[in-house]
């Protein structure tokens, strides 16, 4: 069934906007060294056209020959980066310049921005090429059509073992591409039952067809692949990467899959992880396991993303030399260098688990002769699972910004991942998708910016988080003044209040078993994941330093001094890295259950302060919208308060500390 409503089309709403001049060029579009039949030019003309029609109400018109004057001209210029494209206007023409047709996609995308936005083209000048080869969505989908981590419905691309095409495949194709996303792993990198059988004959029609929709979005296909599909596909009795007998089943598998799937990129690996197959369950190394795969899919030009998820997850909790922190650095530095020149490692933002707030891995510019890309978490696991408002981007950023110090220049994690620092084509960032069969896409009309942010920011990680979020708001609601500047300053603060009133100073976790929303603060305490807070009557954190489990010793200096150092050491991730008493002061001269308190009492403030800045914004956005969110905000500032008394109670109750201000702790 074809869904009806503005929020099926997100920022490609296209609804009618003021013309600003922009209108005038395109009544003859002429494209020059571009084959019209191209599948991707054929989309962009077409978005162009729908995009023009619905916004500006004019139907612009294909010209066999360069228009002498007012008109747009679509060129083939060779000498600017790959996907990269150049517009200009003078002399009454407007001008995309690309040297591919994902260039042209992209620039055509971003004049249908700059009129969404009312911005005039008239005098423009820019060339813009993505920062990083791989824009990656994951999705976590599994084929009984439910999403693991997933808070927008179930799955658009699979149902009861089916594989779904539809209306959603080609609009998600759209939206990813106009936010320069170029690859997408389809499904759960958990791969069990049905889902192993993709790479099968059962799948190849429908994969096949997926896999041409994106190639007209110029996306790449992936898949997630079961390392042990040999053993549960009818091939040899192991997945031992030495074993002559599984290689050659493998061999034989790529040559079919890569001759029935076009637009293939290659897979997405999560190997000897929470329970997983891999290479470790024969006594071989990641490299192994890796190494073997990418070099069979080599001729075929594919990809071996190989994810540094693995760690440790039957630990005893009352271990405490054992520290999953340190788990992906341990497992991965002894083999940099080792790996296939067709490997890509993915390795997560933090070293735990996308917590709101944790310290960047070590491996991201620890590794320095490895192919290296960067995971993040759209999906909001957790961070408030798309009830709860928390725009991600300034979280994103704040990694990309992060100075790792593996060179004496262009070091940042945004240098590392995008290939700047050590010269590497085959790089750049993947977000575990936010998206599921919501009318609205995301569950929350507002996590759209996320979806929207990640696009874009990996795309141009220079952009900064407000920028994005100014654009989100323009596209997908209106230019109003009023509407953008509060929206914008919902999101932007949106992460720190859902920081103060859930974990305190980057320890994290705390949450609910399995669901992982809500509070739950010794959920995981006394359990097998290695996610402790370590609180006792006196005092909470973990030590990570040189005298705890030594995790900081695995960042390049200064960093691993300024986090070895209570006093140095960045004070929003305090207790991530030391183990300190209640009543230790922090900068602000408060004591650490003072700031706990006060913390927590503020976020619950500050979300009933979005409800009274949200409310401001009735009948000045769509009405459907504005009841939507108002109906979230009214779980979040549930989900805010039982946090804040939960957390504040336990703390209260461990410490025997009262409240400065005397307020209700229970
Ligand atoms: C896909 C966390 C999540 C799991 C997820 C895993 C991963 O542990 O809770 O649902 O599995 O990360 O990234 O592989």
């Amino acid at each position: 069934m074809k869904e009806t409503g503005r929020w099926t089309q997100l920022w490609l709403a296209y609804d009618s906007r003021r013309d600003m001049g922009n209108g005038v060029y395109f009544a003859q579009v002429f494209f020059d060294g571009f084959d019209i039949m191209d599948h991707r030019i054929q989309n962009a003309w077409a978005e162009l056209a729908e995009g023009l029609e619905r916004m500006l109400g004019i139907s612009p018109v294909n010209s066999k020959e360069a228009p002498a004057d007012g008109g747009f001209i679509v060129r083939r210029q060779e000498g600017i980066k790959a996907e990269g494209y150049g517009i200009i206007q003078e002399d009454g023409i407007l001008t995309l310049s690309a040297a591919d047709e994902n260039g042209v996609l992209y620039g055509v995308f971003h004049i249908l921005r700059q009129i969404a936005l009312e911005e005039p083209l008239e005098g423009v000048h820019i060339t813009c090429h993505p920062d990083n080869p791989l824009r990656m969505l994951n999705h976590w989908d599994n084929m009984d059509g439910s999403i693991e981590r997933g808070y927008s419905g179930r799955s658009f691309f699979f149902e009861n073992g089916e594989i779904l095409v539809d209306e959603r495949t080609r609009d998600y194709a759209r939206f990813a591409a106009s936010v320069g996303i170029n690859g997408v792993v389809l499904n759960n990198v958990n791969v069990k039952d049905q889902a192993t059988w993709l790479i099968t004959d059962r799948y190849f029609d429908k994969v096949s067809e997926i896999a041409r929709i994106f190639e007209g979005y110029g996306i790449r296909l992936f898949l997630s692949l079961n390392y042990a599909a040999p053993l549960e596909l009818g091939g040899p009795d192991s997945a031992d990467p030495l074993d002559k007998a599984v290689i050659s089943w493998w061999k034989e598998k790529f040559t079919e899959v890569f001759a029935r799937i076009p637009n293939l990129g290659g897979f997405l690996v999560k190997a000897d992880s929470e329970g997983r197959p891999g290479p470790f369950t024969y006594g071989r190394t990641q490299a192994d396991g890796a190494n073997m795969l990418a070099d069979l899919v080599k001729p075929y030009g594919g990809i071996i993303i190989w994810r540094c998820f693995v760690y440790n997850c039957t630990q005893d909790w009352r271990d405490r030399k054992t520290d999953r922190a340190r788990a992906g650095y341990d497992n991965f530095i002894k083999m940099d260098g080792d790996y296939h020149d067709n490997v890509i490692l993915q390795i997560k933002n933090g070293p735990m688990d996308f917590q709101i707030r944790e310290a960047v891995s070590p491996l991201l510019g620890g590794l320095m002769r490895t192919n290296q890309m960067l995971e993040v978490q759209a999906a909001q696991e957790y961070t408030g699972q798309q009830i709860d408002l928390c725009y991600l981007i300034p979280l994103f950023k704040e990694v990309l910004d992060f100075k790792t110090y593996c060179k004496p220049e262009l070091d940042t994690v945004a240098d590392v991942v995008s290939g700047r620092t050590f010269g590497n084509k085959l790089c750049g960032m993947a977000a575990v998708s936010n998206t599921g069969n919501d009318a609205n896409w995301t569950g929350n009309d507002l996590a759209a910016a996320n979806f929207y942010g990640f696009g874009r920011l990996a795309f141009s990680t220079s952009l900064t988080a407000e920028e994005i979020a100014s654009e989100w708001v323009g596209m997908t609601y209106s230019n109003d003044e009023t509407v953008k500047q509060t929206i914008v300053r919902l999101l932007m603060g949106s992460r720190e209040t859902y920081e103060k009133y859930t974990s305190p100073l980057g320890i994290g976790w705390m949450v609910t078993p399995n669901t992982h929303y809500g509070p739950s603060v010794d959920g995981y305490e006394y359990s097998r994941w290695g996610t402790y807070h370590r609180a006792d009557h006196l005092g909470l954190g973990v030590d990570r330093t040189d005298t705890g489990t030594g995790y900081v010793r695995q960042y390049h200096e200064p960093n691993a001094s300024r986090y070895n150092s209570v006093e140095k050491c960045p004070e929003e991730l305090l207790l991530f890295f030391h183990h300190l008493p209640y009543t230790y002061r922090l900068k602000s001269g408060k004591t650490l259950i003072q700031h706990i308190y006060d913390s927590h009492f503020e976020g619950v403030r500050e979300v009933e302060e979005m409800i009274r800045v949200w409310e401001s914004l009735k009948g000045k956005i769509p009405e459907d919208s504005y009841a939507l969110v108002r109906e979230r905000f009214e779980r979040q500032l549930y989900n805010a308060r039982e946090w804040r008394d939960q957390v504040n109670s336990y703390f209260y109750r461990k410490s025997g500390i009262a409240d400065e201000k005397n307020r209700e702790i229970f």
